[in-house]
C-alpha cells in the first residue's frame, strides 16, 4: 500500500470507529434489524442518554446548588439517600417513561417497581438498576457508577408486585454498568461478549473503545473491605491470611462497586463482599448489582459466586434480596471458594471423627 493510500485507510478506520455508536453496535451484535433487535438497541440508547445526563450533573456537582449532600430521607435499604441518588433514579424514569420500550423500572431507590402502564403489553422489558452505585463517593468527587439489567416481563403481573422478576440471573437478556470516572464509560453485554464505549463529549456520543473484552484468568488484585475482617467467617479470613503471605497480590478497594469491578475486568483479580455478622446474606443486592455484574463478568470469561453457588443460579426471594459476592478472574474466584470448601470438608471430617469416638 503506498504512503499516499495509507493515511486514507487510517482515516477511514478512525471514521468507522467514530460511527460505531452503541445503538449501531447492538444491531451488529444481533446480526438483525428485527423489531426485538431494534427495541434492544433503542433501550441501550436510552440507557446511554441517562448516563450522559447523570455524567453532566456529576461533572458540575461542586458548582451547582442542591446536587451534593443528603436528602434527609432513608431508602428501602435503610441507607441515607443522597440528592444524586434521587436525581439519577428520576433520570432513568424520565428517559424511559415516553419510550414505549420498558414496562417497569425496579431500582435500589424504590421499594416497589415503577410501572408505566401504557408500555405494558405482555412480554415487554423491565429495567432493573442501581442509579448511582457508591454514592458515598459523590461528595468527595471519587468515581461512582450506575448498574443495569434488562429482563423480559413474564405473565401479566396484574397485581404489580413484580413477582416474575424473582428468577435467576440467567433470565437477564442484557446487563452492564456506567463508570463515571476521568471519562464516562458504558460497558455492556447482550450475551455476545463484553464491549466498552467511551463518551466523547465533543460528539455527545458513546463511541466503541474496547470490543470482546476478556478478563485475565488470574490477576494480582484482591478487592475487599478488610475493615470487616472481624465479621467474616473463618474461611474468608483464611483466604486473606493466605494473600497476606504471598508475593504478587495487591489490595485495591474504592468503596464503589463499579470502579472496583472495572479495574478487575481489565487487570484481573477478585472482588469480595462476603456475608458478615451484621449482614450474613451480604450487603450487595442481587437483582440490580450482583446479577448484572455476574452476567457481564461471565461473558468476559470470569466467574461470580456466593462462595457456594454461582450468582446467576441464585433465585431471589424479594426484589431487594442481597447475596454474598465473589466475582472476577476464574482462577481467583475458584481459589477463594476452595478455602470455603476446605473448611467445610475439615468440619465434616472432624464431625465424622467425633462420631466414631466411643461414647
Ligand atoms: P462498604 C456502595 O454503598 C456499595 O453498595 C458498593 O458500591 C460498594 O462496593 C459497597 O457498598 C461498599 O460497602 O461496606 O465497604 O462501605
Amino acid at each position: 500500500m503506498s504512503n499516499v493510500e495509507q493515511p486514507f485507510v487510517v482515516q477511514e478506520q478512525a471514521l468507522d470507529r467514530d460511527c460505531t455508536t452503541l445503538s449501531r453496535h447492538v444491531l451488529q451484535q444481533l446480526h438483525s434489524f428485527s423489531a426485538d433487535a431494534q427495541d434492544l438497541s433503542a433501550i441501550m440508547n436510552r440507557i446511554a442518554l441517562a448516563a450522559k445526563l447523570i455524567a453532566r450533573r456529576l461533572s458540575r456537582a461542586g458548582l451547582l446548588e442542591g446536587v451534593l449532600g443528603f436528602t434527609g430521607d432513608v431508602n428501602v435499604q435503610g441507607e441515607s439517600v443522597k440528592k444524586m441518588d434521587v436525581y439519577a433514579n428520576d433520570v432513568f424514569i424520565s428517559v424511559f417513561k415516553q419510550s414505549g420500550l420498558v414496562c417497569r423500572l425496579a431500582s435500589e431507590e424504590m421499594e416497589k417497581p415503577y410501572y408505566i402502564p401504557e408500555n405494558c403489553p405482555i412480554g415487554r422489558y423491565t429495567l432493573l438498576y442501581d442509579p448511582i452505585d457508591g454514592s458515598s463517593n459523590v461528595d468527595i468527587n471519587i468515581n461512582v457508577g450506575s448498574i443495569f439489567a434488562i429482563r423480559q416481563q413474564e405473565g401479566t403481573d396484574e397485581n404489580q408486585t413484580g413477582g416474575d422478576l424473582l428468577q435467576n440471573g440467567r433470565k437477564q437478556i442484557a446487563a452492564g454498568y456506567v463508570l463515571y470516572g476521568p471519562s464516562t464509560m458504558l460497558v455492556y453485554s447482550i450475551g455476545t461478549g463484553v464491549h466498552a464505549f467511551t463518551l466523547d463529549p465533543s460528539l455527545g456520543e458513546f463511541i466503541l473503545s474496547s470490543e470482546n473484552i476478556q478478563i485475565p484468568n488470574h490477576g494480582p488484585i484482591y478487592s475487599v473491605n478488610e475493615g470487616n475482617f472481624w465479621q467474616w467467617e473463618e474461611p474468608l479470613r483464611d483466604y486473606i491470611r493466605y494473600v497476606h503471605r504471598q508475593e504478587g497480590y495487591t489490595a485495591r478497594y474504592g468503596g464503589a462497586l463499579v470502579g472496583d469491578i472495572h479495574r478487575i475486568l481489565f487487570q484481573g483479580g477478585v472482588f469480595l463482599y462476603p456475608g458478615t455478622v451484621k449482614k450474613p446474606e451480604g450487603k450487595l443486592r442481587l437483582l440490580y448489582e450482583s446479577a448484572p455484574l455476574a452476567f457481564l463478568i461471565e461473558q468476559a470469561g470470569g466467574r461470580a459466586s456466593t462462595g457456594t453457588e454461582d450468582i446467576l443460579d441464585v433465585v431471589p426471594n424479594a426484589i431487594h434480596a442481597r447475596s454474598p459476592l465473589l466475582i472476577g478472574s476464574k482462577e481467583d474466584v475458584t481459589l477463594v471458594e476452595s478455602f470455603i470448601q476446605k473448611r467445610a470438608w475439615d468440619e465434616d471430617k472432624n464431625a465424622i471423627a467425633r462420631s466414631r469416638v466411643p461414647q
